[in-house]
């Protein structure tokens, strides 16, 4: 296809209730959506970094740039472009997978909307709904988490992650566990804010069944990762690490996880996150998928991709209103605490316009060849 504009959108969605995880607290989402203009039709990506890179090294106002100054052209440019071409198209930029991820996703859209196929069908989608779990924050207090978390067990959740960090970490779990009961699926997120010197700490997690702890390490530090994973019998499950198929090969060889979070914006895009998944099938290694507090855009394609076989366990695919009281598309809503895939050409969900205007933090970047 030929791409006639690409048009980034920046969007502020305020948040049902602040979000505080081991890198600080966040009462808003700051949405940077691209839409692709083509002559076979249109096509919607969002890109997942956070307003500030306090999550992986990209941010908004940075990704913003690469695509207007390196991506977007690149596309633009080209006579011809597909979304399985894109990456070799801009091979030429160095990292910045976010920002690739979300104009690729954007061009996938488009495609799989003319040719009348869903991002589900494309993946290899084995199942038509998806079992969800929900990220649950840093709270104020141990019993103002566990009223945030009894609520979300009523909302039929079907796992519970809890954001912990130095000084956060064995009482909040020990609470959750007594308050979930024995058999609830229970597991901990760090985001790398520990380190070697906490290994014997972190061990103490061993008394209360985890299903994983996520990423305790800084993203370069795969060796502290292998050691924990030698001294800890919870699983040890890698995120900000991972960033394609041939470091999550290498860190599962290394036995430095053994589970992964897939997340396709912290890989450059949803056919990388599902060579991963292809990988990690082989190797007999579990994923799931991760969650960026995306819109209905970004969690529409999400869905799609926990779909694929592999994904056995629940993902951070929670309902549109886990985070937002109102969905930029149609709204994601759990039954029994499952998601359904889309089924609708793309993504399978509409951006509603009116919103788009009404969120806006200023007039869409509208580039052209
Ligand atoms: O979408 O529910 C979601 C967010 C899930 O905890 C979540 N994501 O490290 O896995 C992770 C975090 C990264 C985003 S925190 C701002
Ligand atoms: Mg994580």
């Amino acid at each position: 296809m030929k791409v006639t504009a690409v048009e980034l959108h920046l969007l502020a969605m305020p948040l049902v209730r602040p979000f505080e995880t081991s890198f600080g607290r966040q009462t808003a989402r700051t949405v940077l959506l691209v839409r692709v203009r083509t002559d076979v039709g249109d096509g919607w990506g969002e890109c997942v970094a956070m307003a500030d890179p306090v999550y992986s090294s990209e941010y908004v106002a940075g990704a913003e740039a690469v695509l207007r100054d390196y991506l977007a052209p690149a596309v633009l440019h080209a006579d011809e472009v597909t979304a399985e071409g894109f990456a070799g198209l801009v091979s030429f930029v160095i990292g910045h997978r976010m920002a690739k991820a979300a104009l690729e996703t954007a061009l996938l859209d488009a495609e799989l909307r003319t040719a009348e196929r869903s991002f589900g069908d494309y993946f290899g989608a084995v199942r038509d709904e998806v079992d969800c779990g929900v990220s649950v924050g840093v709270a104020p207090s141990i019993p103002e988490l566990l009223d945030e978390v009894a609520g979300y067990v009523d909302e039929g959740y079907r796992r519970i992650k809890l954001k912990i960090k130095p000084g956060w970490d064995i009482e909040p779990v020990r609470e959750v566990r007594e308050l979930l009961g024995p058999d609830a699926l229970l597991q901990v997120d760090a985001n790398t804010a520990y380190d070697a010197a906490d290994i014997r700490h972190l061990r103490l997690l061993d008394a209360y069944e985890l299903l994983l702890i996520e990423q305790p390490f800084v993203e370069e530090d795969i060796a502290t990762h292998i050691q924990l994973a030698r001294e800890i019998e919870t699983p040890v499950c890698l995120d900000e690490s991972i960033l394609g198929v041939g470091v999550a090969v290498d860190a599962i060889e290394r036995h430095a996880t053994s589970i992964i979070n897939i997340k396709a914006g912290r890989v450059g895009g949803y056919l990388e996150a599902v060579r991963i998944h292809d990988a990690c099938a082989e190797l007999g290694v579990p994923v799931w998928c991760g969650g960026m507090l995306e819109t209905g855009v970004g969690r529409a394609a999400n869905v799609a991709l926990a779909a694929l076989e592999n994904f056995t366990l629940p993902g951070d695919t929670s309902a549109s209103r886990r985070y937002f009281a109102e969905d930029l598309t149609e709204p994601f809503e759990l039954v029994d605490g499952r998601l359904r895939v889309p089924t609708a050409p793309g993504s399978g969900v509409t951006v509603r316009e009116e919103l788009l205007r009404a969120w806006a933090v200023r007039a869409p970047v509208i580039l052209t060849a």
